[in-house]
Parts: structure tokens; C-alpha cells; sequence
């Protein structure tokens, strides 16, 4: 019951304390209303019930490039991606990944292409079945 509660929550707002919805990117200072922001979720349950199956990163401006590697605990490479729209879908190798915590490293490049544009960002997910 605590889980359907989480995944319910999971675009809404921090359930818990310390266990918060989304992360949030602000990567240009200049101006609040024009900054491109990347949303990551810090948890997905890829378990095929359509909720959350997908480890995917979303944001309010487009990409010129992008690139999302996940690693294990270990620092193995689950996950390579240069397309932003694909998402993780919990397999490594062809095979479910563990529940567990994940390290993720998304380097990106908004459009229009300026000196502000580009960056890195990471953090971790936890993947819950
Ligand atoms: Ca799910």
C-alpha cells in the first residue's frame, strides 16, 4: 500500500521527507522565465503495469544533443542513450537490473546552441519492482 502511494505521488510532490518527486536543472541565470530545465525522476518501477516503467528525463526546452548513461552501484554502464525520448527501461544486458540504486550522468546541449547551452548533470535513481 506505501508503494501505490509512491507511484501515485510520483509526478506530484515529496511524499517523505528526503524522498522528493523530481530534480530540477535551472542551467541559464539569466532569466528565470527562459531557463531550460531538465526533470529527472529519482524512482521507477519497470515491472510493466504502465507506471513508471520508464526511466526517461523530460524538459521544457529541446536538445540539440543529449546523452544518459546509468551505472550500478559497481560503476557498470546499464544504460547508454544519445536520444532523449527512449528512456531506461530497467534491462541491462537483456536482463531485468536488480532493484537497487542507480548513478545516472546526462550530458546536454539545449536549443537554440549558445554558451549556455551546455552541460552536465547527475544523480541517482532507485529502481523499485
Ligand atoms: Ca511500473
Amino acid at each position: 500500500m506505501k508503494l501505490f502511494f509512491i507511484l501515485a505521488g510520483l509526478f506530484v510532490a515529496p511524499l517523505y521527507e528526503g524522498f522528493h518527486a523530481v530534480k530540477t536543472c535551472e542551467t541559464n541565470n539569466i532569466s528565470t522565465e527562459d531557463a531550460c530545465e531538465i526533470y529527472v525522476p529519482n524512482v521507477f518501477s519497470p515491472n510493466g503495469d504502465a507506471l513508471n516503467d520508464y526511466f526517461k528525463p523530460s524538459s521544457n526546452c529541446s536538445f540539440e544533443s543529449f546523452e544518459m548513461k546509468v551505472f550500478s552501484r559497481w560503476g557498470q554502464l546499464v544504460y547508454n542513450s544519445r536520444n532523449a525520448e527512449e528512456g531506461w527501461n530497467g534491462e541491462s544486458a537483456g536482463e531485468p537490473a536488480p532493484a537497487a540504486v542507480y548513478t545516472w550522468v546526462i550530458s546536454y546541449t539545449f536549443q537554440p546552441v549558445d554558451s549556455l547551452s551546455t552541460g552536465k548533470m547527475s544523480g541517482d535513481v532507485t529502481l523499485i519492482r
